[in-house]
């Protein structure tokens, strides 16, 4: 079995490979070997957005499944944000523009709960998988984690929220698991192992 993946985020990568690794799976990616400018994010759902993009990549790889991922964090004190504007949230929301873009977003999530208290800090991970071929999206998946945003950051594994995104059933946070772990976990695990099983079911595909 052999996944093609389009994302232009190392960190997602770096999650794919551990659960391929952990499912026998092999991977390929993308825009890396053929230098693919990503489209612009214009949908308001994680799934209008994954679709928009399995869709628009499967465009370079005519007859061919690729799979693209749209995910992020719904903070519940936060109204749900930062949402489908994660990967972006401190540009949208005070003009950041830089290469340590996740720092701020972090930095920024933290200062705005920073009168949040305990019981209240709750949030969830949401990723969906699209999975599209010539421009048409074939299925989607869909996946959460249900965390706990903590006061500060820990771990210096993973990438994004992770090391604010603290998982209760482990006592850890995202940052603090190998790529292995956190695929057991993780919204992106949890997307992944649905999107396995779909294709078990529909091998002719
Ligand atoms: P592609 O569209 O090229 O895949 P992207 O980074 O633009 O990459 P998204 O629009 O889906 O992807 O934004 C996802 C953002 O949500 C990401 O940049 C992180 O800030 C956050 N995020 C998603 N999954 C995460 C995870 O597992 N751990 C930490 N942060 C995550």
């Amino acid at each position: 079995r052999r996944i093609l993946v389009a994302t232009s985020n190392p960190g997602k990568i770096r999650d794919f490979i551990g659960a391929a690794r952990v499912h026998g799976v092999e991977l390929d990616v993308l825009p890396e070997y053929k230098q693919i400018e990503p489209p612009e994010e214009t949908g308001e759902t994680f799934e209008a957005n994954a679709r928009l993009k399995a869709e628009y990549y499967s465009h370079h790889v005519p007859a061919q499944l690729v799979l693209a991922d749209d995910s992020g964090l719904e903070v519940d004190a936060l109204n749900r944000a930062p949402g489908v504007r994660s990967a972006r949230y401190a540009t949208d929301e005070i003009g950041y523009a830089g290469p340590d873009i996740d720092d701020r977003n972090n930095a920024l999530v933290l200062e705005r709960m920073k009168d949040v208290h305990g019981p209240q800090r709750t949030g969830r991970f949401v990723c969906v998988l699209a999975l599209a071929r010539d421009g048409l999206t074939i299925a989607t998946f869909h996946g959460k984690a249900e965390g706990r945003i903590l006061r500060e950051l820990r771990g210096s594994n993973g990438f994004g929220y992770d090391p604010m995104f603290f998982f209760p059933e482990i006592g850890k946070t995202f940052a603090e698991l190998s790529a292995e772990e956190k695929s057991h976990y993780s919204h992106r695990g949890a997307a992944f192992r649905k999107l396995l099983d779909w294709a078990d079911q529909n091998q002719n595909q």
